[in-house]
């Protein structure tokens, strides 16, 4: 009673001072959640959470009883560039420097189990990751690095099985038995089809291949974490926070099953599990988002009835926000990524990868890097937040939002269980389209200005420093890959190679054995990533995926406004003209199946009014070029993510050429640094649509474009 007139006291309050009622000043979030201006006692009632205690059942306060103040959470920088000898030496450097675990990243012709040398891949080879195309290029990854010691992440999912192979073979030629090695293989394939594209083979003996890493782990590898079950990628591609956490558990439910149908014990393999989330600005809510899936996670294992209490425990490395750093006014970005660092080990992150400031537009220099790693290592020695376990418990705004969050996910998942699970929910495309909406929505909100991004939308500067970036000599690193598969292929055992992978062919073919057993023979004889790869191909087939595109999110969320109203007419009469609608195709080239940009570009341009035509992703620029021609087009834009714009945009000009496309204009949008910028236009790029570009601007322009090509 006391609480109820002292709350109503307070409204009154506060309704004086705002002149409004502070019911007004709610916030909804996008995960649905309304946010309230004060939390009180009586917003924990009937929230079941409230009592529990660290290291116990059910986790929701930490895996361990005594969280950082027994160990702090790992510095794991992701990194990895140009060749395995780089990338060698930046490890190298980043361990001296304080780092404290790998994280490799690897190029994306790897990714997709394509050899340096393969024609679809010149735009990516070494660009956004390291080149490895056999276990002579792993062993020099690891150079001076002790495997016994150093745990290693690798974010491999496609090419799962040749790479992890590789690396075991590495590990026993530095004097490493398999055993003894530590880490974690990402290996989440069904978010790969959702939302992050690297995969090679369609989803059913893709998640054979899951399982059979995950029962040969439990087996052969106790100290290696079989899975890193990621939701990261899908708040990337826009997702919010409830559907970040719903389908990342459904995935790992989903997996559980993989592995029990193949028979598995589940207390033999649940304590590998392991998981990865991203943190992005929503400071409180992601604090939140980790403390509620460590819930929601031992809920859902519970069900599978293990012994171990350590079955029923998630934990998990998370990864600051990639899409919330920003091109502009750069700086800002070191800010966004502290707070998000201190977010994740408020919510009890394992292990911490802090983005550098300048990755909006480049791979990290060493000195961004620098930045990056001290972020973490200052939240470890500097602010006393690793003394205390779980410090936000008992807060009644972050219980409530855990509560919240929890039992919003819950629903979904709920929802993904009555369509059959994940890999059917995943089949339906339904996941993905929700996700691609919920972007739309979100870049309406940010070009509309209703949700401000300092520096960008709000507090823009007149001019911007250049700021130095890392670029890759993707020739240079292809003519090294090049040479040393040459070296390979001359100096290995022919007749063993062609053994060692048709025996792999026959186990992927559904013959008896682990085909992770096989591939480890197959790399053991020095078959490289693509004949692995190749091999399993001519079992399971590849996988296409068809582009499909929302539509009436974004022209929605701009209704009656005048400013979309303008362009929509513009657009109009420029269509009557021209006696149709202006055909325009949204293009992805090389491996880089980053397609968040290009799905929101074409959703938000069929609402403007341009009939749109989303290409296939992984086209070569002939390919596509081919495509535009044959549809055509009049703007053929190409969305670049992965540092391929440079080899790819000047190929894709001259095969439109040779094809007689002259009159086709090619703009360019995505990742692109402005030190490039130059170089496009001069090989006849129309105009470069960088991150933060507002996308009824780049309507205007593309608009302007085709009006002045017209005129002339
Ligand atoms: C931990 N330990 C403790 C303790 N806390 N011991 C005593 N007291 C405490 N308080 C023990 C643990 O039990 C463990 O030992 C050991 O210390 C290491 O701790 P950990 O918590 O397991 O930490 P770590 O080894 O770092 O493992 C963290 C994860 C692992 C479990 C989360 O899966 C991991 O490292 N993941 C990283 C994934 C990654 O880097 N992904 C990058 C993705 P035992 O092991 O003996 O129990 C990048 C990506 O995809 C980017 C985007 C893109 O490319 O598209």
């Amino acid at each position: 009673m006391a609480e109820r007139t002292s709350h109503e006291a307070w409204h009154r309050l506060a309704e004086r001072e705002l002149k409004a009622s502070p019911d007004d000043l709610v916030w909804r979030t996008p995960e649905g959640i309304d946010v309230k201006l004060l939390y009180t006692e009586a917003d924990l009632e009937g929230i079941r959470h409230l009592g529990t205690l660290p290291g116990m059942e059910p986790f929701l306060r930490g895996p361990r009883a005594t969280m950082y103040a027994g160990r702090p959470w790992t510095i794991r920088q992701y990194a990895g560039f140009s060749t395995a000898k780089e990338s060698n030496l930046f490890y190298r450097k980043a361990l001296a420097a304080g780092q404290k675990g790998l994280s490799v990243a690897f190029d994306l012709a790897t990714h997709r189990g394509y050899d340096s040398d393969h024609p679809r891949v010149e735009g990516d080879v070494g660009k956004a990751g390291v080149a490895i195309d056999s276990v002579e290029d792993m062993k020099i990854l690891f150079d001076g690095i002790p495997l016994e010691e150093m745990s290693v992440s690798m974010t491999m999912n496609g090419a799962v099985i040749p790479v992890l192979a590789n690396f075991i073979v590495a590990g026993e030629e530095q004097g490493v038995a398999r055993e003894k090695l530590s880490g974690t293989i990402q290996n989440d394939i069904l978010k790969e089809f959702m939302v992050r594209n690297t995969y090679i083979y369609p989803p059913e003996p893709s998640m054979r291949i899951v399982a059979d890493i995950i029962d040969y782990t439990a087996r052969e590898m106790p100290k290696f974490n079989s899975i890193s079950i990621s939701g990261y990628h899908m708040q990337e591609a826009g997702a919010t926070l409830v559907q970040e956490l719903a389908f990342t558990l459904a995935d790992g439910r989903e997996y559980v099953r993989a592995a029990l149908a193949k028979g598995l014990d589940v207390d033999a393999f649940a304590g590998r599990l392991s998981f990865f989330f991203a943190i992005g600005m929503n400071f409180f809510m992601e604090a939140a988002k980790l403390r509620a899936a460590r819930l929601l996670w031992s809920r859902i294992m519970a069900e599978f009835e293990p012994k171990k209490p350590s079955s029923l425990m998630l934990r998990t490395h998370c990864q600051t926000s990639g899409v919330s750093l920003q091109e502009q006014d750069p700086y800002n970005n070191i800010v966004r990524t502290a707070y998000e660092a201190l977010a994740a080990a408020l919510g009890g992150t394992q292990s911490l990868h802090t983005n550098s400031f300048d990755e909006a537009i480049a791979l990290p220099t060493e000195f961004s890097a620098r930045i990056a790693r001290n972020t973490q290592l200052i939240l470890q020695h500097e602010t006393g937040i690793t003394n205390v376990v779980d410090p936000l418990a008992g807060s009644y705004y972050v219980e409530s939002l855990t509560n919240e969050l929890a039992e919003k996910a819950w629903a979904l998942i709920e929802e993904v269980e009555a369509m059959g699970g994940m890999t059917k929910a995943v089949a339906s495309g339904l996941p993905k389209r929700m996700i691609e909406e919920a972007a739309t929505r979100r870049q309406a909100a940010v070009d509309k200005g209703e949700e401000v991004i300092v520096g960008v939308n709000r507090y823009r500067l007149e001019s911007e420093d250049r700021i130095d970036s890392r670029d890759i000599d993707n020739k240079a690193v292809r003519l090294a890959q090049v040479r040393r598969l040459e070296e390979i292929r001359r100096s290995r055992d022919d007749a063993r190679v062609d053994a060692t992978l048709a025996a792999l062919e026959a186990v992927a073919a559904g013959g008896p054995g682990n085909i992770l057993e096989a591939a480890v023979e197959a790399a053991r004889a020095r078959a490289t990533v693509g004949e692995i790869s190749d091999a399993m191909r001519r079992a399971f087939g590849d996988h296409t995926a068809r582009p499909e595109v929302v539509g009436r999110i974004y022209g929605k969320a701009y209704e009656g406004e005048p400013e979309f109203q303008t362009l929509a007419a513009r657009l109009d009469a420029f269509a009557e003209m021209l006696g149709h609608r202006p055909r325009i195709m949204v293009a992805k080239l090389g491996q880089d199946g980053h397609d968040r940009g290009a799905k929101m570009i074409a959703s938000a341009f069929g609402d403007i009014g341009f009939d749109v035509l989303a290409g296939p992703l992984f086209q070569t620029p002939a390919e596509a070029a081919e495509m535009a021609l044959d549809a055509k087009v009049r703007v053929l834009g190409v969305s670049s993510l992965a540092a391929g714009h440079k080899t790819l945009l000047p190929q894709l000009i001259g095969e439109l050429k040779a094809r007689g496309g002259h009159e086709v204009i090619v703009v360019c949008g995505g990742v692109v640094p402005r030190q490039d910028y130059e170089l496009l236009f001069d090989q006849g790029v129309a105009a470069v649509f960088g991150p933060g570009t507002n996308v009824l601007e780049a309507g205007r322009a593309v608009l302007d474009l085709m009006e002045g090509k017209l005129r002339n």
